[in-house]
């Protein structure tokens, strides 16, 4: 089964299956996507961050439906801030209002601590019993994580790589998975940046070199696959279908 997508049909080799392709729905977490979150204290527009929420529902339901599994990830530090470069927390102090930046209070709590309530996953995505949840320090999922020996220990080859934001923790995601040998569909409406410009760049960079990191789609080319694949009644003898 193939994936109508750009720059080629993915995945490469057409073996699409619930047993080697696995959803990761990166860091759709309050301080990305929520009112007085990180990023709305930044003073970007949260309208773009949410917007892949409702694609995503519709994808996670289909996909799950189907038997695939949906992973999510979550950036954040430790309470103590012991895993937080230094240099991380002072540039993103300079931004915003106050000096206020990752480790310090906001409103919906210190910024991108694990267990507060910024930090959490969004309620409308929130991963189902038994879903694996990978906490990250850093921008790529795999950095200080235990996410390739979950995938590779459950033979997963393909990702379909969604969440915030494109251009800095999906991004990142991709390119390492790809040097990981992993094939990667970047959902294009099931992601997005603080900067529309830069989640259109992050797109078109996919596609250099015949598909430098993988190849992108948007969620309706995998939800026009599935349905593909959903079983059709048997055919009755001597009438076409
Ligand atoms: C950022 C992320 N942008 N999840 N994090 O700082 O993309």
């Amino acid at each position: 089964m193939h994936i109508h997508a750009n720059p080629y049909a993915w995945p490469w080799n057409g073996d699409l299956r619930p047993d080697n392709t696995a959803l990761i729905v990166i860091d759709m977490q309050t301080d990305f996507c929520g009112a007085g979150g990180y990023v709305d204290k930044m003073g970007y527009d949260i309208s773009l961050t949410r917007a892949p929420i409702e694609p995503l529902k519709v994808l996670m339901a289909a996909l799950r439906a189907a038997g695939y599994p949906v992973m999510h990830t979550r950036e954040g530090h430790r309470p103590d801030l012991s895993d937080l470069p230094a240099n991380k927390r002072w540039r993103s102090q300079q931004i915003g209002t106050n000096g206020v930046g990752i480790g310090d209070a906001g409103p919906c709590g210190r910024i991108l601590v694990r267990g507060e309530p910024g930090w959490e996953l969004i309620p409308e995505l929130a991963p189902l019993p038994g879903e694996v949840v990978i906490d990250k320090p850093g921008k790529g999922s795999f950095y200080a994580t235990d996410l390739e020996l979950v995938l590779r220990t459950r033979g997963i080859t393909n990702l379909l790589l969604a969440g915030i934001t494109t251009d800095v923790c999906v991004h990142t995601t991709m390119r390492d998975a790809n040097d990981r040998g992993f094939e990667c569909l970047l959902l294009s409406d099931c992601t997005a940046a603080t900067d529309h410009g830069n989640h259109l760049a992050a797109l078109k960079m996919v596609t250099m070199q015949g598909g430098v990191f993988g190849a992108h789609a948007p969620s309706s080319a995998v939800l026009a696959a599935l349905s593909n694949t959903t079983v059709r009644p048997e055919p009755v003898e001597g009438i076409l279908q």
